[in-house]
């Protein structure tokens, strides 16, 4: 085929360079050299002509958007897992086709949960800071930085898919017990192999733990799903991670349950205004009580090949006339 005749596909940010290799071997593909998130003027030029959009998390793919689609336009292939990026149902009904990139971030996702869920506890990165900041150590003591235990303690997943399932595996080795709470009971086998304790009732399970962890997609069903009143029902003890999505816990209510010590502390990879975080968020994180990431949860170099890897396989098997693997419905959300 001639190189112009070739379909377009538009990557909205750098990918790792063997992706972009590949599909540019592949597609005629429009690269993002420099990286800086598209402007909402560029999203609008790249569906009135390319074929193909490969965005990210940092793109919002809306219904005004997508009214303003070329005809050749017919695929959104989402390099990522979540898609709340990204109006489903609208691109749905306009006849597109929506993939994202299941699987391939779930370990790297369910390590750094684990991460947040051991950092805030034992006061990691307070620790660290200790010897990287202008207060000098004066050495060990018996009483100075104590933390938590976390071995025994309860562990509250919320939404038991493949990344709350990968959190569970590892939270067990570490001692913890594992209750979950889920739209739907996992099988009994998955059940009994994390020897997990099902809560038909969210309110019930938040009010029981010791550490929750977040891991439902957000949609308009979970979005607040931790609101103010919920959040209340954590015990004083508690401390919250959030890996999935900023939107689904009430930021707000989060960060004054904080700063009125309701709750013991919290691990946050995500935020609701991202990439804007709290001044009050970081406030608390200055003083030992969060510790912040910068959405860092499945950001390895061998997690961004394997998802765009999953992206060209989805590009591909949908310009071969295939259904492409991952499609995503609006019935899955
Ligand atoms: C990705 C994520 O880095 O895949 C997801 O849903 O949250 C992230 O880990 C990001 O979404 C890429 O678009």
């Amino acid at each position: 085929m001639p190189k112009s005749k070739r379909p377009l596909v538009v990557l909205t940010r750098k990918l790792p360079d063997s992706v972009e290799v590949r599909m540019r071997e592949l597609f005629d593909t429009r690269l993002n050299a420099d990286d800086m998130p598209m402007s909402r003027a560029d999203l609008v030029e790249a569906i009135k002509t390319a074929d193909v959009l490969v965005p990210t998390v940092t793109d919002r793919i809306d219904a005004a958007l997508l009214g303003k689609a070329g005809e050749q336009f017919k695929l959104i292939a989402n390099f990522g897992n979540g898609v709340d990026n990204i109006d489903v149902a609208n691109a749905v009904e306009r006849g597109l086709t929506v993939t994202n990139t299941p699987n391939v971030l779930t370990e790297d996702t369910a390590d750094m949960t684990m991460a947040l869920i051991l950092a805030v506890p034992r006061r990691l990165v307070e620790g660290a800071t200790v010897l990287t900041g202008d207060q000098k150590w004066t050495g060990w003591s018996p009483t100075w930085m104590l933390g938590h235990r976390i071995s025994g303690k309860r562990l509250g997943i919320v939404g038991m898919g493949r990344i709350g399932q990968a959190v569970a595996r590892r939270a067990r080795a570490f001692g913890l017990q594992i209750h979950y709470h889920n739209r739907r009971r996992v099988p009994a086998k998955i059940e009994q192999e994390l020897a997990a304790t099902y809560w038909d009732s969210l309110d019930q399970m938040l009010a029981r733990m010791d550490i929750i962890s977040i891991h439902c997609p957000h949609t308009p069903a979970t979005y607040h799903l931790l609101s103010a009143r919920r959040l209340k029902l954590l015990r004083p003890n508690a401390t919250i991670v959030n890996t999935a999505r900023g939107e689904i816990i009430d930021e707000n209510a989060l960060v004054r349950l904080l700063i009125d010590g309701n709750i013991a502390g919290a691990g946050l990879d995500v935020f609701e205004h991202e990439p804007a975080v709290s001044p009050k968020l970081v406030r608390l994180a200055r003083a030992g009580k969060v510790v912040l990431l910068p959405h860092l949860a499945s950001a390895t170099i061998e997690g961004r090949i394997d998802m765009g890897e999953r992206v060209i396989v989805n590009i591909k098997s949908f310009l071969d006339g295939h259904k492409p693997p991952d499609r995503v419905l609006p019935s899955m959300l």
